[in-house]
């Protein structure tokens, strides 16, 4: 599988009955939600390196790992043969590191008209964070998404062409750089899952104004390591 500059892969991986049953589950555990700085009432389900990563990332996938996993066995085990039937070698989860968890939005109709996806366009550089080698690994690391749950007018992702290089000729003013250049936008669609290498300048994609509803996605990452392929997020 070929990853690299601008290209996602996508493909069908839940049904939307499957996609129903996690949304379910999701919404069971309300109370583990972790409000997050942000609009549209985002929230997260799970422990993610580029929101953790600087503070307790290993004592909070510990403690939250054990729920996660026998929560969502089924569709981890899914994620974990479909990235073995597309990568080469082993594809695995390791207990120190946090299971992919999920994006929680609410748009209630009366946000903003002016969502700029811009304003949040980044790079999925939290892989540094977490595996202290990783300098010496030169394989791309992956980011992956699968809405389970789209709001009134769906969801889409948003991509610059900007990699690392050009963000450290542009001495990191990567935002200023997303809203002045055209971008790509990736539709999603229920139950499909999108990868990158996470190292495009990207976004959550626009908020039409009038969206209402729940935008939930699961999230994760794979990096290359010696002993194969690590899921985690
Ligand atoms: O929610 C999305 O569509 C994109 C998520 C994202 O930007 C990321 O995982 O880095």
């Amino acid at each position: 599988m070929e990853f690299g500059p601008g290209i996602v892969q996508a493909d069908d991986f839940l049904t939307p009955a499957e996609c129903a049953e996690i949304s379910r589950k999701v919404l069971s555990l309300e109370k583990h939600w972790e409000p997050r700085l942000g609009p549209y009432r985002f929230a997260t389900l799970g422990c993610a390196a580029y929101l953790d990563g600087e503070g307790d990332y290993g004592e909070k996938a510990a403690a939250l790992n054990e729920l996660m996993r026998d929560t969502f066995q089924e569709t981890y085990e899914k994620v974990r043969i479909y990235f073995e039937s597309i990568l080469e070698g082993e594809v695995y989860y390791d207990e120190a590191y946090a299971y992919p968890g999920f994006h929680l939005f609410h748009f209630d109709g009366q946000e903003i008209s002016r969502d700029r996806p811009a304003d949040r366009a980044h790079f999925d550089y939290q892989f540094a964070k977490v595996f202290p080698n990783f300098a010496s690994t030169t394989a791309l690391p992956i980011t992956f998404t699968i809405p389970v749950e789209e709001p009134s007018t769906g969801s889409s992702l948003e991509m610059w062409e900007l990699r690392p290089e050009g963000h450290a000729e542009l001495g990191y003013e990567h935002k200023e750089y997303a809203h002045s250049t055209p971008s790509k936008t990736v539709p999603y669609a229920l139950g499909r899952i999108f990868s990158h290498d996470g190292l495009n300048l990207h976004a959550m994609g626009q908020i039409p104004a009038g969206t209402t509803g729940r935008r939930m996605t699961l999230q994760g990452h794979a990096f290359r390591t010696e002993r194969g392929w690590q899921l985690y997020w």
